[in-house]
């Protein structure tokens, strides 16, 4: 073997080496992070859901509750419960994501989509974002849900 192809070779099983270790990382982190309770979800209307309306907007998240209440990138749910969330957009197309219990939804402008799920049966808090980019402030699409 030619001495420039040696390094080749050994450069080439480095990068190898390093991609795996990340892999092992990544995969360890997905294993440990996801909870027990990952949130049921129904296609459709599920009878006794509470409905949630949700606008997606550049660049906010607007909840109106069953009461008639709103909050702008919080949303507040109470535990081991089943909601419907209603959503669309007042302007481009959004993708509303609460990761850690499986709940994703496209916000469309001019149609509604709904998705049912039930949250988590304890309190905690979940990080939700916009994974559509949307603009140039999409990074700013992102809140909490708090389950209580
Ligand atoms: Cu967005």
């Amino acid at each position: 073997m030619e001495k420039k192809t040696k390094i080749e070779a050994i450069f080439m099983l480095l990068i190898i080496v390093i991609l795996g270790i990340f892999a092992a990382q990544q995969a360890y982190v997905s294993a440990h992070e996801i909870p027990n309770s990952i949130a049921t979800q129904y296609k459709g209307n599920e009878s006794g859901a509470t409905q949630i309306h949700v606008i997606g907007a550049q660049w906010s998240w607007t909840f109106i509750y069953a009461n008639g209440t709103k909050s702008v990138d919080n949303l507040t749910l109470q535990a081991n419960t089943t909601y419907q969330l209603v959503v669309t957009s007042q302007d481009v197309i959004h993708d509303l994501y609460i990761g850690h219990i499986g709940v994703q939804i496209y916000a469309v402008p001019g149609q509604t989509n709904t998705l049912t799920f039930t949250t988590p049966n304890h309190p905690g808090q979940y990080f939700f974002e916009c994974v559509e980019y949307c603009g140039k402030d999409h990074y700013l699409m992102r809140g909490i849900m708090t389950v209580t």
